[in-house]
């Protein structure tokens, strides 16, 4: 069935629930001399390009490439559209390697016709800090699709991986693959009803008319706790020690150190926003809340193009209950124009969604390891990752 899965590393449906496999890597590393020190051959149309985020030009075709040929829902009516500016972030964090930002061109046009990128990760399983490559933006372009362009990129990425002493990935997918150490469920909450509805990305519920709908999910101009404000340069250090102790009961988790959350945490104008509680009386940092931005195109309406719609990242409550946290975060979305605020089922989410109002969407995130074994499948809430 997956004639290409079955050859990697990865847990195989056949050991579910094999009890003999230990918890940890799955193949040791092999000696870096041994590690293949040619790109993989593609079909003779075709050759590897590096990508250079750092310019301008292509940051644009890889835009533009994703913008026609990326993710889609099922029913392909909306498709994600990262912005230039996310991509740029996304892909250049503290120690990036230029090598994993892989495109394959057309030979004859020079037209870029496939992606695949790694960042570098520290992501902590149980107890042990284990150096990944976090795998995202695999893209084919559709008129190429189904030709097994796929797996040469996967053993691309994972050569250019191995040849800086990096064994292990993590990935998410909406597609079920050999095999998931946990499957999530996407939420939604709507911001702008009226336009979700009018682009079909929700249903007027039964005996709701519009106006019942939009007073149904009003928000207040403003939010309600006393001290939350959006996070600065000066916050990094206590907002690296509220998440980092956060973090550490979940059983999957990136290790964030300061310099990780200035990259991915430090609010950047469209692409991710933060904020804090500081307490007014003692000036402690209590809380915190995260979402990325990530439009989707609309594809086939009269009268929208874009769906702007913001995504849960990492939220900590220590004082503040999270369901008020998270409110002030759906207030703050709201006067920021987003049409809907998404999260996953992961870490405590599932503690504010249905009282919030969220619904659950029509769509799944499957999370990956790649050469590393869990012995069980986790819950969604042992999840402490979010991936871009
Ligand atoms: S997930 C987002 C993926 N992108 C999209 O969904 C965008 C729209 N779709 C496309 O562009 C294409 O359909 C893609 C497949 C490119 C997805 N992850 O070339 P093919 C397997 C992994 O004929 P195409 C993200 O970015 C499939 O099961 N494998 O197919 C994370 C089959 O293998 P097998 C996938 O449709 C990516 C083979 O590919 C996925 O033309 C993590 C068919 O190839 C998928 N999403 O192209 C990648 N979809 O026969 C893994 C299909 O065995 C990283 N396939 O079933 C692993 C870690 C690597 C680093 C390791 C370091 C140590
Ligand atoms: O956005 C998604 N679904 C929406 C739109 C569905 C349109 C028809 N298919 C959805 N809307 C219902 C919202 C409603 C609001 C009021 C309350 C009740 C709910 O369900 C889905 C997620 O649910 N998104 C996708 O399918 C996009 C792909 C998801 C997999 C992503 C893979 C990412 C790869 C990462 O590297």
């Amino acid at each position: 069935k997956h004639k290409f899965w079955e050859t990697q590393p990865v847990g195989q449906f056949k050991d579910i629930g094999d009890t003999s496999l230990p918890e940890g890597p799955i193949e040791p590393p092999t000696p870096l001399s041994e590690v293949k020190q040619e790109p993989y051959n593609l079909p003779s149309p075709y050759e590897w390009t590096t990508c250079d985020m750092d310019s301008e030009d292509t940051c644009t075709e890889v835009y533009n490439l994703l913008k026609c040929n990326y993710v889609e829902d099922d029913e392909n009516m909306f498709r994600f559209n990262y912005s230039k500016e996310f991509l740029s972030w996304a892909l250049r964090p503290p120690g990036y390697y230029k090598s994993w930002h892989i495109g394959v061109r057309a030979k004859a046009s020079k037209k870029l016709v496939a992606f695949i990128t790694g960042i570098p990760a520290r992501i902590r399983v149980r107890d042990v800090v284990v150096k990944m490559a976090e795998i995202n933006f695999l893209c084919v372009h559709k008129k190429l699709r189904s030709k097994r362009l796929a797996p040469v990129m996967i053993k691309e990425v994972t050569r250019r991986v191995h040849l800086e002493n990096i064994w292990q990935a993590a990935y998410t997918a909406g597609v079920v693959l050999p095999t998931p150490i946990t499957t999530c469920q996407y939420w939604h909450r709507s911001l702008n009803p009226k336009k979700l509805i009018d682009v079909g990305f929700s249903r007027l519920g039964p005996r709701m008319t519009m106006s019942r709908t939009i007073k149904l999910y009003k928000l207040p101009d403003s939010p309600a706790t006393p001290g939350f404000r959006k996070m600065e340069l000066r916050d990094v250090p206590a907002v690296t020690r509220l998440l980092r102790n956060y973090l550490s009961q979940f059983v999957v988790s990136p290790d964030f150190d300061e310099n990780d959350v200035e990259h991915w945490l430090l609010p950047t104008e469209g692409v991710v926003d933060s904020y804090l509680v500081e307490s007014p009386e003692t000036h402690d940092v209590t809380d915190f809340c995260s979402f990325y931005t990530l439009p989707s195109s609309i594809l086939g309406n009269q009268n929208y193009s874009i769906l702007k719609a913001a995504y849960s990242y990492y939220n900590v409550s220590t004082k503040t209950p999270l369901l008020q946290l998270m409110n002030d975060a759906l207030i703050v979305a709201k006067q920021k124009d987003f049409d809907v605020f998404n999260a996953l089922d992961v870490m405590h989410n599932e503690s504010f969604l249905k009282e919030l109002k969220f619904g659950p969407g029509d769509g799944q995130l499957h999370y990956y390891l790649y050469n590393y074994r869990i012995r069980n499948a986790l819950r969604p809430s042992e999840l402490g990752l979010v991936l871009l």
